[in-house]
């Protein structure tokens, strides 16, 4: 039935009806009468997968035979989200199933809502590794992302009385249509044991034997020429079942290592600040790295005679220092399965690897105590040292100087428990290192690893993040995404500069009527969506001004709460207030183990209770945390905002992709320079962005002078009125009044480490200087368009062709046909 010739760009809706009927038959054993909703869904993305699968399938045979150089991209995280519509639009299959669905009495918008979202991500590195897949796929490079199926994705938040409450992501229970499990790449990867040294190398024995079970996503890019594979791995017992420990009466025993080995990719562990030192989660990244390692090796060997090509055949990317022990494993494979010596394995290691550093926090970034390490992975950390004895001799002992500049590059931590250095190994083994913005990248070779920047300056560079257009305006933003293709022609799809012909219908009033009007529609839209997620009836004429992205202090969605109770102020004292309706939107996850992430999220949703409520406050203010913040709920809010809140303290946000998104959805950016907000204001110039606070090398100063948030408080009236108000149980009537405390008591007693009352009053200028400009329409219309018009300069393609052009060396390969 599923005949090849079906499967080409020109099948008729009545080739992909027939098809999802087919699988609804067969696959499904369903009647279209009796089918539900889901049913629909699935069906349809089978048929979707068929189309994937023959591309797949001329892909992976065009590479093979032509013995291309690929690109590895390791990442513990892929947030994808839905991948049904963006399947079909990468396709050119969208409007065409939309046609065959509606003869069937389907609607597939309404069965795009059936798809649970493929949450294996946290947020932003997780989403950059999704839409650089995109663009791989897209500029048709020869590339195989790698990571792994947890079975529980990034948690599910409610909110039970403010507080959040996380749930269990099971998103795998059904299945899922996408993936395809290989059985025959399934690879086996040994832990803990011992080691023997013995002539000619070193045996690595009584070790724990895990097996990993490939499961790959089809990657298709736009135009769908190229599609590449997401490699997942599941990790399972080698042993099933111990009969004889059954038999003996053992049944716990029995089973025991195999839940051991399944709980490797049970669950993905959420970034908190407590998660290294965590056994399971080193092991973790073990297990998927060297499942990762032999799958290129075993590529490579079918794919050439001459182990020699190797290092030219093959690039693997480190995303962040997650996968960084991958380094290590090449090198053992090299010297202790190849029997090469340390130079050459070395050379050849170092040839192989690059890495992108996503975070300057120090808390974010990895150590594992060394008895850990040695515990999990002897031989490795025999090999670390040697690597680390190495790097020291290139920087001999002759002053007190060098001492110290030995210390600051050292692999290994000299703590009370000494620990490994993720991130140095990252540096050492890579032949490039690079930030993901330019303010970014700067402050890596001059902050964080300045030694290294002397010892190898080659090495470090800089690559810009950026967002695939496909998902976050042609999947997203569909009336928008009509009416550029009217004005510039569908190339914006995959040439997003070509935006910026819009420029020049900036002062086209009835031009911007139309934009003005798409943008109306999606707060519409949106405002529906509202009052399903949170309750909340929205009025779309009011200010939409948007924070959504993961709750952390060094993103300050406190500094916004702060202004939003200001506002509030300013409103019970004069109830005739005058400024533009505003709605106060916030989305975004607390790591489950972070409690003051935990309590600003308390707060804001306990604020929001109490204005929401306040008739003085209505037609004037609303506040709405939406819950379980994703992909999928972000392509409903960001084509609906007008304000984007990119408020982090100056230094600390590495890029943000969230900012790019919204800036290209034709909300105005309210921000720090901060991370890419930085090239955001280069691109759209300062007069369509709002900006405030201090810069990264004003924070520095402030806090080498010794910065006390006392005396803003003690100075600012208004200010302290504020932080009293929040701290003194308001508004949180019936609980004690200490649940906001820790809020108040980390901005002064703890001394406010992210300078948010360093910056409140330039915050308040700012939002002044946007809610004046937005009561001018046209003004505001214009701004937005500008922004939509100029960051055609953050699509995740440029990114991609400046990995590929200047880091991997990879060129596209053209599908025949
Ligand atoms: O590079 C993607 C993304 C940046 O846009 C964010 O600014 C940055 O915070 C995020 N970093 C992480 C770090 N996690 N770890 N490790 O998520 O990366």
């Amino acid at each position: 039935f599923l005949g090849s010739s079906r499967f080409t760009k020109e099948a008729t809706p009545e080739a992909i009806r027939e098809c999802t009927c087919a699988h609804l038959r067969f696959s499904l054993a369903r009647m279209p009468e009796s089918a539900t909703p889901r049913d629909w869904w699935l069906a349809t993305a089978l048929m979707t997968r068929d189309f994937l699968i023959e591309r797949l399938l001329a892909t992976q045979e065009t590479h093979r035979k032509a013995g291309v150089r690929r690109l590895y991209y390791l990442s513990l995280e892929y947030f994808l989200g839905r991948l049904l519509r963006q399947n079909l639009l990468n396709l050119g299959l969208w409007e065409r199933t939309g046609e065959a669905l509606r003869k069937l009495g389907v609607d597939l918008e309404e069965i795009c809502e059936e798809e649970g979202e493929m949450g294996l991500g946290n947020g932003g590195l997780g989403r950059l590794a999704a839409c650089f897949l995109d663009s791989l796929a897209t500029l048709r490079l020869p590339a195989i992302g790698y990571g792994i199926h947890y079975e529980f994705g990034l948690f599910q938040q409610d909110f039970v009385r403010g507080y959040q409450i996380e749930r269990p992501d099971d998103w795998h229970r059904l299945g899922s249509p996408w993936e395809i499990l290989h059985p025959e790449f399934a690879q086996t990867v040994h832990l803990y044991g011992r080691l023997e040294h013995e002539e000619g190398g070193c045996r690595w024995s009584d070790c724990r034997d895990v097996l990993g079970l490939p499961f790959d996503i089809p990657i298709a890019g736009f135009g769908a020429t190229t599609v590449n594979i997401l490699r997942l791995w599941s990790a399972k017992s080698t042993r099933e079942f111990d009969l004889e420990a059954f038999n003996r009466g053992g049944y716990f025993e029995a089973v025991g290592e195999k839940s051991f080995c399944e709980s490797i990719t049970k669950v993905l562990y959420p970034n908190d600040k407590t998660e290294s030192g965590k056994e399971l989660r080193l092991v973790q990244q073990y297990f998927f790295v060297a499942c990762s390692l032999r799958d290129i090796l075993r590529r490579f060997e079918a794919e050439h005679r001459d182990w020699n090509l190797l290092p030219e055949k093959v690039v693997i990317h480190l995303n962040d220092t997650h996968p960084a022990i991958a380094i290590v494993e090449l090198l053992r494979i090299l010297i202790d399965e190849r029997k090469m010596d340390w130079e050459r394995a070395w050379d050849w290691t170092s040839r192989i690897f690059a890495y992108t550093n996503h975070t300057l926090l120090p808390e974010a970034l990895e150590t594992w105590s060394v008895p850990l390490f040695h515990r999990v992975l002897p031989r490795h950390l025999e090999l670390l040292y040697e690597i680390n004895r190495r790097l020291l001799e290139e920087v001999p002992v002759t002053d007190d100087s060098s001492h110290q500049k030995r210390r600051a590059i050292s692999l290994i931590e000299e703590n009370h428990i000494k620990g490994v250095r993720m991130a140095h190994l990252a540096v050492v083994g890579s032949f490039s290192v690079n930030g993901v913005s330019a303010l970014h990248s700067e402050l890596l070779r001059t902050r964080l690893f300045p030694e290294f920047a002397a010892l190898f300056p080659g090495r470090f560079r800089n690559v810009t993040n950026g967002i695939t257009p496909r998902v976050w305006l042609l999947g997203a933003n569909p009336l928008l995404s009509s009416l550029l293709t009217e004005v510039v022609g569908e190339e914006w799809i995959t040439d997003l500069s070509r935006l910026r012909e819009l420029r020049k219908f900036s002062a086209d009033a009835s031009f911007l009527d139309r934009y003005a009007a798409i943008k109306r529609a999606n707060k519409v839209r949106l405002s529906e969506c509202l009052r399903d997620w949170c309750g909340l009836t929205a009025d779309p004429d009011a200010l939409f001004d948007v924070q959504i992205k993961r709750i952390h202090e060094y993103k300050r969605q406190h500094l916004n709460l702060l202004h939003i109770l200001w506002l509030y102020r300013r409103l019970l004292e004069n109830p005739n207030a005058d400024f533009p309706p505003r709605l106060f939107l916030f989305g975004g996850k607390a790591a489950p183990g972070y409690d003051l992430a935990k309590c600003i999220i308390k707060a804001i949703n306990s604020v929001a209770a109490r204005i929401n409520r306040d008739p003085r406050a209505l037609g004037k203010l609303q506040v709405g945390f939406i819950p379980n913040y994703g992909v999928t709920r972000a392509s409903r809010i960001i084509p609906a905002a007008d304000l984007s809140e990119q408020i982090s303290t100056a230094g600390k946000e590495a890029s943000g992709t969230g900012n790019m998104k919204l800036a290209l959805n034709g909300a105005v950016t309210i921000g720090t320079l901060d991370g890419a907000n930085v090239e955001i204001r280069e691109e759209v110039g300062d007069e369509n962005i709002f900006l405030f606070g201090l810069t990264a090398e004003q924070v520095a100063e402030r806090v080498r002078k010794g910065y006390n948030p006392w005396e803003i408080y003690e100075s600012d009236p208004e200010l302290r009125a504020i932080l009293d108000w929040l701290g003194s149980g308001e508004f949180t009537p019936g609980e004690p009044a200490s649940v906001l405390a820790p809020l108040r008591h980390s901005l002064l007693e703890g001394g406010d480490p992210f300078l948010v009352l360093a910056d409140f009053a330039s915050y308040l200028a700012a939002q002044r200087r946007a809610e004046q400009t937005y009561r001018d329409r046209s003004r505001w219309m214009a701004m937005a368009l500008t922004n939509t018009a100029t960051v055609g300069k953050f699509s995740s393609d440029r990114s991609i062709r400046e990995y590929a052009e200047g880091i991997w060396r990879l060129a596209p390969v053209p599908l025949p046909g």
